[in-house]
């Protein structure tokens, strides 16, 4: 990390992903980390977990006078979620595009909702939509202090 020149690892931040229950279920779990891993972006931090209602309220807070706001939840806890911190050059901006509109029927083909999905219900991942619910939703899911910090080799061959 420190043969990183300063401008580029003033950049590096860190992004949540989570691949929702139906995404685990139509077993798309390593589509979806495929992709991620191949752009060039270091998982940091990953876990198969069954979210509880209170985790699942808190992180969809925002929505909480959506009308959907509890079939969401719902949906949430319907199965297990791959809870994912990944980390990158600008991740938060580029994973969200990678991942495509929230109704997959204007993703476009390319991104995950464009090619595995088709109603805004059942969208199969979720990625931070800002820097700011980034942090947030890491420090939601994660201990921080529990990511793992490591030194991918490649490094030199993704950033200049
Ligand atoms: P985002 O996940 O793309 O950031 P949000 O507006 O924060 O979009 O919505 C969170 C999640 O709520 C969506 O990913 C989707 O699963 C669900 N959702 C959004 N809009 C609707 C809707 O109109 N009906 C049902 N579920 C919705």
């Amino acid at each position: 990390r420190n043969s990183i020149p300063d401008n580029v690892t003033a950049n590096l931040v860190r992004t949540f992903l989570a691949i929702k229950p139906d995404g685990v279920q139509r077993h798309l779990i390593g589509e979806i980390i495929r992709r991620f891993e191949k752009k060039g972006f270091k998982l940091v931090g990953m876990k198969l977990m069954q979210a509880s209602e209170d985790l699942l309220k808190e992180h969809y807070i925002a929505l909480r006078d959506c009308p959907f706001y509890s079939h969401l939840v719902e949906y949430m806890r319907s199965g297990p979620i791959v809870a994912m911190v990944w980390q990158g050059l600008d991740v938060v901006k580029t994973a969200y595009a990678m991942i495509g509109e929230t109704n997959p029927a204007d993703s476009r083909p390319g991104t995950i909702q464009g090619d595995f999905c088709i109603e805004v219900s059942k969208n199969v991942i979720h990625g931070s939509d800002s820097i700011e619910s980034a942090r947030r939703e890491i420090s939601l899911w994660f201990h921080t202090d529990k990511l793992t910090c490591w030194a991918d080799s490649t490094e030199h061959w993704i950033y200049e």
